[in-house]
């Protein structure tokens, strides 16, 4: 059985990625969740997560003594593993398309990443229009993302065909455009809608909301209701 270290599934858009691939194609795995601190620095999750990988980051994944600490080279490892599984697309050019898109993420998108941080119980919906106006950037790393999901094969499907690793890539997305209310158009609403009725997705979101976990650092946008 594969071992995952992950943090809140509220906040942690990396831990999200490969917990919905392990989760989406029935692999045998436990998941352990190392929550992240009220304040920055401070708590044990630093020394926790450093104990079992020293880049001190999550999610990682251990194969036996095998230590993986990067959600695409995690997503990569699982895929060799269960060839006979599709984790990436069958067909060619779908799956090279599923890599090169899933690469994109993996190293793109850097304004909505900032601003946008995920947070699945929030509403910021009044933050996310100000942020709309006052951010181009944004704007523009948003309409790279609905182009590329408006390739998908099939307007009523994933985005290289069956759920794969690319669709993982940008499950937290849908999530942010939610919690923003970003304004998206008919197609991409289409997608988000897709992805939610995944069971996988709908699991890690019900999990999310179940948790009461509070980190300061990742909520610049509200105040803790007591
Ligand atoms: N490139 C890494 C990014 C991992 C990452 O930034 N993880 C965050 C959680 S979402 C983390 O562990 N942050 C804790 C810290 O930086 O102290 C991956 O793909 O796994």
């Amino acid at each position: 059985m594969y071992q995952l270290y992950i943090a809140n599934k509220n906040y942690s858009s990396w831990s999200m990625r490969p917990w919905l691939v392990l989760q989406a194609f029935h692999l045998p795995f436990q998941e352990n969740i190392i929550a992240f601190p009220v304040e920055r620095n401070t708590g044990t999750f630093k020394q926790d997560v450093l104990a079992i990988n020293p880049n001190g980051k999550v999610p990682v994944l251990l194969d036996k003594e095998l230590m993986l600490w990067d959600s695409l080279a995690i997503c990569e490892y699982l895929a060799e593993q269960h060839p006979d599984l599709a984790l990436w697309p069958q067909d060619v050019k779908q799956r090279a398309r599923a890599r090169c898109i899933a690469a994109e993420m993996h190293s793109g998108f850097s304004q909505l990443r900032n601003l946008c941080g995920m947070n699945i119980r929030a509403n910021l919906a009044e933050v996310g229009q100000r942020l709309w106006q006052d951010n181009p950037e944004l704007r523009q790393d948003v309409a790279r993302i609905e182009q590329i999901w408006a390739q998908r094969p099939h307007a009523d499907g994933f985005l290289c065909g069956a759920f794969s690793i690319a669709d993982a890539f940008y499950a937290p997305v849908v999530t942010r455009f939610m919690t923003y209310g970003l304004p998206v158009s008919e197609s991409t609403l289409q997608y988000m809608q897709t992805m939610l009725q995944h069971p996988a997705m709908q699991l890690w979101i019900a999990d999310a909301l179940k948790e009461d976990g509070w980190v300061n650092y990742l909520e610049s946008y509200q105040q803790k209701q007591h």
